[in-house]
């Protein structure tokens, strides 16, 4: 395949798309649609939706490149069984992962929550990782897939840059894997948080990685 530079902070990027995936992050109804997890949480879910159609677009050329392409999903087995119980018993009040909500058991694999929203829905052979944390790595099979397919650089959009994004990002690092991280294609449910994560991934150097956005990325593509 080609290299291409990415214009980036702390510094422009240079990668091979060969050795690069892009990974979408949770955008699943649960988090952006109301009467999900994030709503119960206490959020604002339409604060994230502004992700969708940047994410689109760049899925869009990253499958015409034929770049490896993984979606992922937060959620549940029916059981609860795979579900840490600090993670049970922290929520905002009325209903919790596992309740019945509006779009089916919160948070639960397989209920309507859990999917992944149509317009940046996988295709058949793109790789889906469901994952019971927020950091994709853990108790997942995301870590043999990069190496299968000798990947070294992530392009990550989703949701949220704090949490979920944000701990996959500082993982990713640890695995020796480089994190490049599209502004606009990720969202918080506080622009506080979405700021003060960016700048952490970039900062002293970009000690996590690089923050570009889906602009910069189309255009190194084009
Ligand atoms: N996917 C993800 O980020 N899960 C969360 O729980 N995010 C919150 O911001 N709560």
């Amino acid at each position: 395949m080609r290299k291409i530079t990415i214009v980036a902070e702390p510094a422009p990027v240079a990668i091979d798309l060969a050795e690069t995936a892009l990974l979408i992050i949770d955008i699943q109804k649960d988090f952006v649609h109301h009467g999900g997890y994030g709503e119960f949480l206490g959020n604002d879910p339409e604060l994230l939706q502004r992700v969708i159609a940047p994410t689109r677009m760049v899925l869009d050329a990253a499958r015409a490149t034929g770049m490896t392409i993984i979606h992922t999903r937060e959620g549940h087995l029916p059981d609860l069984s795979d579900c840490p119980p600090t993670k049970l018993e922290r929520w905002a009040g009325g209903l919790r992962i596992g309740d019945v909500g509006p779009m089916g058991r919160i948070l639960i694999r397989g209920e309507a929550g859990h999917a992944i929203v149509d317009e940046v829905a996988p295709l058949p052979g793109e790789i889906v990782i469901d994952k019971p944390g927020k950091n994709a790595f853990y108790r997942t099979g995301l870590e043999s897939h990069l190496r299968d397919a000798r990947i070294k650089n992530l392009l990550f959009a989703g949701v949220t840059t704090d949490v979920c994004v944000g701990s996959t990002v500082t993982a990713a690092n640890d695995h020796g894997i480089n994190a490049i991280v599209m502004a606009d294609c990720v969202a918080s449910y506080s622009l506080t948080r979405h700021t003060a994560m960016l700048d952490i991934i970039k900062a002293q150097g970009g000690i996590f990685g690089w923050v570009t956005d889906s602009a910069s990325v189309l255009a190194a593509l084009e």
